[in-house]
């Protein structure tokens, strides 16, 4: 008997108890023990079995770390299969996360119990692929086409109470799954209840699955496996069991073979793997119960609400009394969507907003903060007189933050007398909603403030990802090249209506125009005139026709107008009609000729562009990893998941190629286009950005 799974028998009942930590995936030796362990409970004369799972939870799925290695027997289908064939009642006790394959072990049981917080679903999709032993077939026969389409195809987790409700659940009862399944089984006994097969339960009738299909492929934008998922359930609906499975296996295969399963896969494992440091090992956080936040405008807000919600007592620092009461305005509002949202109860909202926030003007009120993070105006000079007042008040250890999105954090903590307590916490607005987290550690900042930094993000949620100290960090330095890039775009002939259609098409939630739209034209604009006044380098282009824009008061959404005329709605998306005159201008001016653009060739240059200076940003050590880019793209700046980030859709493409048409374009802009010396260097090797996350 394998150890994966601990056979015992108790009275009639044989036991299969799981064993395969951290999360009992069901790898090969899992998948073996429990057929032996469904044939051995047969040849012993138990009356029935008990499948549980010793430690956090119940299967919480097939081992994603075997995708994409030559499956191995028993496959998982054939193993919910025999568990079903039994001519024992078979009883799953779910826990923890029941999720994709475990799911489907239990619903080849007969019967299913779960204690109140287990929680379950069929997640498949979020990772490229689809429910494939059995999920397709099994689970519509228990509660229905609807309700089986948004569970599949929305791979959303289910409470146990909502699960009861379905009728995926038979029982939900307080206790340990072992206790509550051993009762359960024996119930079972003792009222001789029957085998229930799900399999042998009628399908049902078959509906317009070719335009379930085209509403779901529509609602995925161009992510396939939850519209393929479909097919499994009309295979569900219109073959027998056998054929359904064949053909689900079929599917299965399918999406396994794509590259937007290798992207999803990727994402899963680096927002994993990037909160993991080897600096940062056996490192204890510092204290983290009470954080002050020094401005209470849109930022500012955002961080006190994530670090109410996070259960952080907050003292909130403003200019005024009526600054302050209006922060807190925007904090109450703010956590007003989470008690819609069901997310804290009535009696939570009071207790955030009238005991954990308090409100101050004078910086006194934050001599016992652990941390304070200051979100006040982008000027070097605020920042300096803020943190040389937090460092003549906060107690010593305290962690002192700074929110800035692009400014020298090592400047600001050489103006204090402990810069190895100093240290960026870059959020993304909205702070209470957006996950990620750039943590910016500066050249003295201690290993344990990094420490107390990843801490706070985890409190709150957020993916954090670690960033070193240069103009933007991780996310914005990049974001900078590969906008700049779709500028140049403009220049040369293509529209922004153009290039944000392109990219939309490539995954992007939206287009790089109709982001500043939304986010304010004026922050770019405020970029390039801090750029230009610094001292751009003679050999890069500029361009007027984003300055006319703003200097006409077109800001985007904010006033209505900007590369789109909101006054239809921003679903309308309009274009504003002044924008191509203030372009056809700049080009004039110029005395550029334009030249027709492929959506092709703007995604590649726009991609290339993006892969090229993240390149440099992991070469020059401000992130860590390859993924750490990636991880950054996805979650602070919409890159579209099932790519799995800039570096993985760069390997997956190719760097060669990507190399070659890098060094073809610098023949025209050799000072944009100069190859980064990574991406050179690894082209040389023969090896990929994921060869670097393995180092
Ligand atoms: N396989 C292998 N390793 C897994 C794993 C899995 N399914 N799930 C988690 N891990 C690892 C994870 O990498 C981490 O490892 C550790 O466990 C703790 O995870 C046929 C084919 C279960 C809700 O998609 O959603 O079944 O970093 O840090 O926050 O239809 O993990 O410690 O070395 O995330 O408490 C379907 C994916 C598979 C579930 C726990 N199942 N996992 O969250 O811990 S496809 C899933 C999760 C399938 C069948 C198909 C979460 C979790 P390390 P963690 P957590």
């Amino acid at each position: 008997m394998t150890e994966a799974i601990v056979y015992e028998k108790i009275g009639d009942i044989a036991v299969l108890a799981a064993n395969n930590p951290p999360v009992n995936a069901l790898g090969q030796a899992v998948r073996q023990g429990l057929v032996e362990g469904i044939e051995r409970a047969e040849k012993e004369g138990a009356k029935a079995v008990l499948i549980y799972g010793e430690g956090r939870t119940f299967f919480a799925g097939a081992d994603i770390r075997e995708f994409g290695k030559a499956p191995t027997e028993p496959f998982l289908p054939d193993v919910c299969t025999r568990i079903e064939a039994s001519p024992l009642i078979v009883v799953s006790a779910l826990h923890g996360t029941a999720l994709g394959g475990g799911l489907e072990i239990a619903l080849g049981s007969h019967y299913r119990i779960a204690v109140p917080k287990a929680r379950m679903g069929l997640p498949e999709v979020l990772i490229g692929v689809m429910p494939g032993a059995g999920g397709t077939q099994r689970l519509p026969r228990l509660i229905g086409i609807d309700k089986s389409l948004d569970v599949i195809t929305s791979g959303r987790q289910i409470g146990a109470k909502e699960a009861l409700e379905l009728g995926i659940l038979d029982k939900v009862a307080e206790g340990e799954p072992r206790e509550i399944g051993l009762a359960y089984a024996q119930e079972l006994i003792d009222a001789a209840a029957p085998r229930r097969a799900i399999s042998e339960m009628p399908a049902p009738e078959p509906v317009d699955f070719d335009a379930l299909y085209d509403a779901v492929l529509k609602k995925g934008r161009g992510l396939l496996a939850p519209a393929v998922a479909v097919r499994g359930i009309q295979a569900c609906c219109e073959l027998p069991f056998a054929e359904g499975m064949k053909r689900e296996r079929e599917l299965f295969m399918e999406l396994m073979a794509t590259d937007q399963r290798q992207g999803l896969i990727h994402a899963f494992f680096a927002e994993r793997a990037v909160g993991k440091l080897p600096e940062l090992k056996d490192v204890e956080p510092r204290q983290l119960a009470a954080i002050g936040v020094i401005g209470g405008g849109t930022m500012g807000a955002g961080i006190a609400t994530s670090a109410l919600l996070s259960g952080l007592t907050v003292t909130l620092i403003e200019m005024s009394p009526e600054a302050a009461e209006a922060a807190k305005g925007r904090i109450s509002g703010n956590l007003q969507g989470a008690l819609k949202r069901g997310k804290i109860s009535p009696e939570k909202f009071a207790e955030l907003t009238e005991k954990a926030l308090t409100l101050a003007t004078d910086y006194a009120a934050l001599k016992d903060a652990d941390l304070v993070i200051e979100a006040v105006f982008e000027e070097m000079s605020v920042k300096k007189d803020v943190f040389t007042k937090l460092d003549a008040i906060c107690k010593p250890g305290a962690v002192l933050a700074s929110n800035t999105s692009y400014l020298d954090v090592n400047e600001i903590a050489a103006c204090t007398s402990r810069p190895e307590d100093v240290i960026g916490l870059h959020f993304f607005s909205p702070a209470h909603v957006m996950k990620l987290l750039e943590i910016v550690v500066a050249d003295k900042t201690a290993a344990d403030v990094v420490a107390t930094g990843f801490a706070l993000g985890g409190k709150m949620g957020k993916v954090s990802v670690r960033a070193g100290v240069c103009d933007g960090f991780i996310g914005n330095r990049i974001l900078s090249k590969y906008r700049t890039c779709a500028d140049y775009m403009i220049l040369d002939g293509a529209s922004p209506y153009q290039i944000d259609a392109a990219l939309e098409a490539f995954g992007f939630a939206m287009g790089p125009y109709a982001v500043g739209d939304l986010a304010g034209l004026d922050i770019g604009w405020a970029v390039r005139k801090r750029k230009r006044a610094e001292g751009m380098d003679p050999r890069a282009r500029d361009f007027t026709y984003a300055d006319k824009l703003c200097e006409d008061g077109h800001f985007g959404q904010k006033t209505g107008m900007g590369y789109y005329d909101y006054s239809a709605g921003a679903k309308a998306r309009v274009p504003n009609p002044e924008v191509m005159p203030l372009i056809e201008a700049d080009r004039a001016a110029q005395g550029i000729t334009p030249r027709e653009f492929t959506d092709e060739e703007i995604v590649r240059r726009y991609m290339a562009a993006m892969v090229n200076e993240a390149a440099r940003v992991v070469g020059e050590g401000i992130a860590k990893r390859p993924l750490d880019v990636d991880v950054t793209l996805l979650y602070g700046y919409g890159f579209p998941r099932y790519r799995g980030g800039p570096m993985k859709w760069a390997d997956m493409q190719g760097l060669p190629g990507l190399l070659a048409d890098i060094k073809s374009w610098a023949q025209d802009d050799p000072y944009f286009w100069e190859p980064a010396p990574l991406l050179e260097k690894l082209v040389a090797e023969g090896r990929s950005f994921d060869d670097l996350n393995k180092d």
